[in-house]
Parts: C-alpha cells; sequence; structure tokens
C-alpha cells in the first residue's frame, strides 16, 4: 500500500500538532509505522489520503455503531441544521433525547448532558463525592475512563493501594484519593472497603472493559460491586461510555442485570457527533447545579446538531432489536478466525483477538500478550485492508454496515496475518 501522502500529512501534522494527532491513541505509536490521514467512510469502509480503502473496525473508537453516513443519521443532523447549530439556551431535543435515554437505561432517572466521555466521568466523580461527602474512589488496573486527573493513576503493587499519579501534570493530592485495585479481582475490592471503612464515595467500573482489550466481568463480579458499594453507602458507578447500547440496547447493566447508582455515557449517543451524558438516581442528581450545588457546566452541553444524531441513533436502536443478534453472529465469525494460541475475549461486537494462549481477565495477564506479534498481525492485517485498532490493548468495533462479504474478507486476511505474526 501507498501512505506517501499521509506520510507528507503526518510530518506536516507534527509541526503544529502534538504528535501530529489530538488523541494520542491516533498515532500508531502502539505498532509503529504512519497512521492514514483518512479522507472519508461510508458505511463500513474508509479511504486515506492515498486513495486506500478499508474495512473499518474502529469506527470512530466505538460511537459508529451502524457504519460510516448512516441516511437516518445524516437526515437528522441536515434536518437540525436548517435550524441553526448552536444556542447555549434549552431545546426541547434535549428533553426528547434525555427521556430516550432514560427509557433505555431506567437506572438513569435524571441525565445530564455533556460533550465527550472525560467530562462525563469527571462529573459523575464530582456529584458522588459532593452527594457522598466521602472523598475516596475506587477504580481498576487498566480500565480507562478518560483523561480525568484524578483517574490517570497507576496503582501501586498489590491492591488497595493509593494511586501515584500514572502522567506529570497530575498534582498527587488529586490521586491520593484514588485506590486502584485490580479488574475481576473482588477479594481486593472487599480489602479495599475493609481499609477505608465509610470512606469511599464511588466505584467507577467499566462493566466489559475494553480499554486493556476487551475482557468481560467475570460471574458474580459485578454482583460483588453492586453489594459491597451497597453495604457501605458506597455509590457504584457504571462507565458505559464505550458499552453503552453497544452491548445490548440498555447497555452491560441491562446484558447483566445490575442496577447502577450512576452511569456514564458518550460514542454511541451523538453517532458520530461529540456528545455524553452522566446521570442516575433522582436524589442523587438533585445535587448537580442550579438544582443543587455541585457546579457543571458546558457551553455547547446539549448541542443541537449532536442531541439530533443521537436522537436518531438511539431512535434507530429502540425499533431495530435484531441488529444485537447480528452483532453477535458477526463477531463471533470473527472470535473463530483465530488460531491455538491466541485468546479471543468477546461481548456482542467488541472484541479483542489478545497474543497469549492464556485466559486474559485483567491488566497483568492482558500485558502477557506479545506485541511484537501483535504489530506484525496488525500491519499484515492493514495491508490487506483491514482496519484494526493500533494496540493490542483495545477492543475492535462491529457496526449494522458490516457485510458478509466484508467478515469473509477479513477471515481470511486474518488467516493468513496470523501465519505472519506467528511465522
Ligand atoms: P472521551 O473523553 O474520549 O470521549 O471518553 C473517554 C472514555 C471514557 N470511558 C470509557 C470506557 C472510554 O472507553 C473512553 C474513551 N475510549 C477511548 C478508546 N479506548 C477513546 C479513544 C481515544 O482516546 O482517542
Amino acid at each position: 500500500m501507498n501512505f506517501s501522502k499521509s506520510q507528507q500529512l503526518f510530518d506536516r501534522a507534527r509541526g503544529v500538532i502534538p504528535g501530529g494527532v489530538n488523541s494520542p491513541v491516533r498515532a500508531w505509536r502502539g505498532v509503529g509505522g504512519t497512521p492514514p490521514f483518512i479522507a472519508r467512510g461510508q458505511g463500513s469502509h474508509i479511504f486515506d489520503a492515498d486513495g486506500n480503502e478499508y474495512i473499518d473496525y474502529i469506527g470512530s473508537w466505538g460511537p459508529l455503531l451502524l457504519g460510516h453516513r448512516h441516511p437516518q443519521i445524516l437526515a437528522a443532523i441536515e434536518e437540525a441544521l436548517t435550524r441553526g447549530t448552536s444556542f447555549g439556551a434549552p431545546t426541547e431535543q434535549e428533553i426528547d433525547l434525555a427521556e430516550t435515554i432514560r427509557a433505555m437505561v431506567p437506572s438513569m432517572e435524571m441525565v445530564r448532558l455533556v460533550n465527550s466521555g472525560t467530562e462525563a466521568t469527571m462529573s459523575a466523580l464530582r456529584v458522588a463525592r459532593g452527594f457522598t461527602g466521602r472523598d475516596i474512589t475506587i477504580k481498576f488496573e487498566g480500565c480507562y475512563h478518560g483523561h480525568v486527573d484524578s483517574l490517570l493513576v497507576k496503582a501501586g503493587s498489590g491492591v488497595a493501594t493509593l494511586g501515584l499519579p500514572d502522567s506529570p501534570g497530575v498534582p498527587k493530592g488529586f490521586s491520593d484519593t484514588t485506590i486502584t485495585v485490580p479488574y475481576n479481582n473482588t477479594v481486593a475490592v472487599a480489602e479495599a472497603f475493609a481499609t477505608h471503612k465509610g470512606k469511599i464515595a464511588a466505584v467507577i467500573v467499566e462493566p466489559v472493559c475494553g480499554n486493556m482489550g476487551c475482557i468481560p466481568p467475570a460471574p458474580g463480579f459485578l454482583e460483588s460491586l453492586r453489594t459491597i458499594t451497597t453495604a457501605d453507602d458506597t455509590l457504584l458507578i457504571f462507565d458505559e461510555v464505550m458499552t453503552g447500547f453497544r452491548v445490548a440496547p440498555g447497555g452491560a447493566q441491562e446484558l447483566y442485570g445490575i442496577k447502577p447508582d450512576m452511569t456514564t455515557l458518550g460514542k454511541v449517543i451523538g453517532g458520530g457527533l461529540p456528545i455524553a451524558a452522566y446521570g442516575g438516581r433522582e436524589e442523587i442528581m438533585a445535587h448537580v447545579a442550579p438544582s443543587g450545588p455541585i457546579y457543571q457546566a458546558g457551553t455547547l452541553s446539549g448541542n443541537p446538531l449532536a442531541v439530533s444524531a443521537g436522537l436518531a441513533m438511539l431512535r434507530y436502536i429502540q425499533t431495530h432489536p435484531e441488529i444485537y443478534q447480528g452483532f453477535d453472529e458477526a463477531t463471533e465469525a470473527l472470535a473463530a478466525s483465530a488460531p491455538r494460541g491466541i485468546t479471543v475475549n468477546r461481548v456482542g461486537s467488541m472484541m479483542t483477538w489478545f497474543f497469549t494462549p492464556a485466559s486474559v481477565v485483567d491488566y497483568d495477564t492482558a500485558k502477557h500478550s506479545e506485541t511484537s506479534r501483535f504489530k506484525r498481525f496488525f500491519h499484515a492485517m492493514i495491508e490487506r485492508g483491514i482496519y484494526l485498532p493500533p494496540s493490542q490493548f483495545e477492543a475492535l468495533f462491529v457496526s449494522t454496515a458490516h457485510t458478509t462479504e466484508d467478515l469473509a474478507r477479513t477471515v481470511s486476511a486474518a488467516k493468513e496475518s496470523f501465519e505472519i505474526a506467528n511465522g
């Protein structure tokens, strides 16, 4: 494949944008090489500046459940455009979207719209601390909740460890109140609660992890989080920015039957436009300004274009519940292409091929993956026109736009690429 135009653009971009990208993972640091600069997308395919065509399994990192340029999403945005782009004032469509979210995710009795997943998780944590009057929060190693200062934390070794900042610029005071424990480890969570009884404001968790690669919750893990948080009046926050509307119409909380106290959403609810949300029990959300004292605000929160795209997306999901069966079948076909020695984790249409024979249940086991083999696999797939997340520690996404031909081509390319990776 020829990447010369992308190379020129990448050189130019690095002169004015840090690393040449507006989000680090896009720079291909995890796999090396030049990231294609994308010119356009259509359905399940994207086209780069050199005219190369790919089957797209990133889907903008999750938002494009229906693929690129779905006609109903485009029509909604075009209709909204006839009325303007932004007002900084309440609109009827924001109520429609909040009511639709509540109908699909009933634990979200009240909803606040924001502009990114990071804003949603940052705000949810602030509300949890303000509501409980406590400062400590628990997160899980390998889970990513956006670039919130207090969540950019790398645990010390062991469990129930108060975290250390994982990024320069995060004052130690911010991370001092964050405990990081291994995912799927209920003993570690219990130890943290025993050590900090009555002081933990919230546990925030990806109910299906996507940010260390796809890792499902172990049987009983989410139930144990629900039990232990309830017992200590701690709020359970499901970060469903990635899983919301993707693993089921009502997200992971519907799939696993667990009712969190708060939920964060993003990605899919905007259909590709910038929007996110947080919400939960009315008694909690009543504390959010201006109805309560916990401040949170945003110039473009509830933006009419993003809201219109989100409404079209959610209404499509509501009227096409069969897509989830389709996701299972399509993604299972990809999963089945993995040879011995590759561990596949999949929940619905999110999936990861881990280059390790051992089961992957948390960050430590995910890190056993041989990233050198993943890199060879990744580049072999790109050469065959298959566009995967450029990291072993990300999930790929299947959309309704992926055809049986796309999947057959991908399976065939994967078989060749696994050979090359293992060669
Ligand atoms: P944003 O601030 O990027 O909209 O959302 C942050 C976030 C919060 N919670 C979860 C579970 C998430 O997966 C994310 C963002 N996901 C990454 C993909 N691993 C976004 C890709 C990127 O950082 O460019």
